[in-house]
């Protein structure tokens, strides 16, 4: 490669990356109005506190996707739980069921509103009770926004 050849390129991936910077930057996935479904920590009924015997809860939040392009929402964490999984409920024969997907689709000007019965955020091994009130920071992965933080309050 010669010394012209090196320097275009260069110059073409110094503006490539410059590009994707610019597009993080932008507020295109917005989220609004989330809260956090209250939850004892125990799940068994046990005061012991073993990893397996915590209990879950649930994060629900609407996205707004301002964006020209679709966002895809692909994980989740939370300081409140050992892992956050995204999940779908469905009912089957009368009964409420539910079930983790691998991703969110957020269309380009649409919106995705999770909420009881449909699409949350499953928090998997709460580390404290989650008290009506009180406030949980939750973070979502995009994949074209990457992380946006979130204060749930618990209702
Ligand atoms: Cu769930």
């Amino acid at each position: 490669m010669n010394g012209n050849k090196l320097s275009l390129t260069l110059a073409a991936i110094f503006f490539l990356a410059t590009a994707a910077a610019c597009d993080r930057s932008k507020p295109e996935i917005r989220l609004e109005s989330a809260w956090a479904r209250r939850a004892p920590m125990a799940g068994g009924g046990t005061q012991s506190g073993a990893a397996s015997e915590r209990g879950n809860g649930a994060v629900y939040a609407t996205v707004v996707n301002a964006g020209k392009t679709t966002d895809v929402l692909i994980a989740g964490a939370s300081e409140a739980a050992d892992a956050v999984e995204l999940h779908e409920s469905y009912e089957m024969s009368g009964m409420m069921m539910m079930r983790p997907v691998p991703k969110f689709e957020i269309p380009a000007g649409g919106k995705l509103e999770m909420k009881p019965g449909g699409y949350h955020l499953m928090l998997l091994r709460l580390k404290r009770d989650l008290t009506p009130g009180e406030k949980i920071k939750a973070s979502l992965t995009f994949e074209k926004a990457g992380q946006v933080s979130v204060d749930a309050e618990v209702r």
